[in-house]
């Protein structure tokens, strides 16, 4: 069985998890793979306590142990994972679209989740009166001006960034969690706001919903083949 280790917390408000973990529990679920999370603790991660470097030498998370391999970096787990469980294939056949997939899967990471999101997301995970509002709102602001234009223009008519549901839209799986959370109104950008209630409508979304509790979502691994 895979082991996954990400940070999530359960919180009144609803349930915080790593965006890059969130990356990987949900290609998890799209292909029925084993799995079980071990929770870090932020502080492990904040600190780079030598248990954690020992399995990510930049001291993040999410990695993963299946067997006796350690695999880091949530694109590089996905990858590893797409090409573990070919089935269901989350990458298209045609070289060229392949190469778009992964162009736009490396747009998220790099423009949103390491860039934008967290000045929305990072102040959730403190108590109300220490989250610095005018990050948030740049943050969201930031979305508004660069990102959903962006994915407005390139979902188009289709129902995924590249047709079919593929690594590219993993990430945005995680920002729809965020913006669950957050509430950030997305109705100006009709393809996009479709396009996020779709992604929150997939079953493996449920692994990464803030409706769900760490409990409830642990007890959703494992039941795959
Ligand atoms: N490129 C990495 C980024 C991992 C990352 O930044 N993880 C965050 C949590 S979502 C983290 O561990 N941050 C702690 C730090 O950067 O020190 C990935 O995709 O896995």
């Amino acid at each position: 069985m895979i082991t996954l280790y990400t940070m999530e917390r359960d919180y009144p408000y609803g349930t915080l998890r790593s965006t890059n973990g969130c990356k990987v529990k949900v290609v998890l679920e799209e292909k029925s793979i084993d799995y079980q999370v071990v929770g870090v603790r932020p502080g492990d991660v904040w600190k780079k306590v030598p248990e954690v470097l020992e399995k990510h030498p930049l001291g993040k998370v999410p990695w993963i142990d299946d067997g006796e391999t350690t695999v880091y970096d949530s694109t590089v787990i996905n990858e590893y994972l797409n090409e573990k469980v070919v089935a269901p294939q989350l990458l298209p056949d045609d070289l060229a679209l392949r190469g778009k997939a992964r162009a736009l899967e490396n747009y998220a990471d790099e423009g949103v989740l390491s860039k934008l999101l967290p000045m929305i997301w990072m102040p959730w995970w403190s108590p109300l009166e220490q989250r610095d509002q005018d990050a948030m709102q740049k943050g969201r602001d930031g979305l508004i001006a660069e990102i959903l234009p962006f994915l407005e223009q390139t979902l188009g008519g289709q129902e995924y960034l590249c047709g079919d549901f593929s690594l590219a839209d993993v990430p945005m799986m995680s920002v729809a969690m965020v913006l669950e959370v957050d509430g950030m109104d997305t109705s100006a950008f009709g393809n996009v706001h479709d396009y996020f209630g779709r992604l929150r409508g997939r079953s493996s979304y449920q692994a990464i919903s803030p409706k769900n509790n760490c409990a409830e979502t642990a007890a959703l691994s494992g039941r795959g083949s």
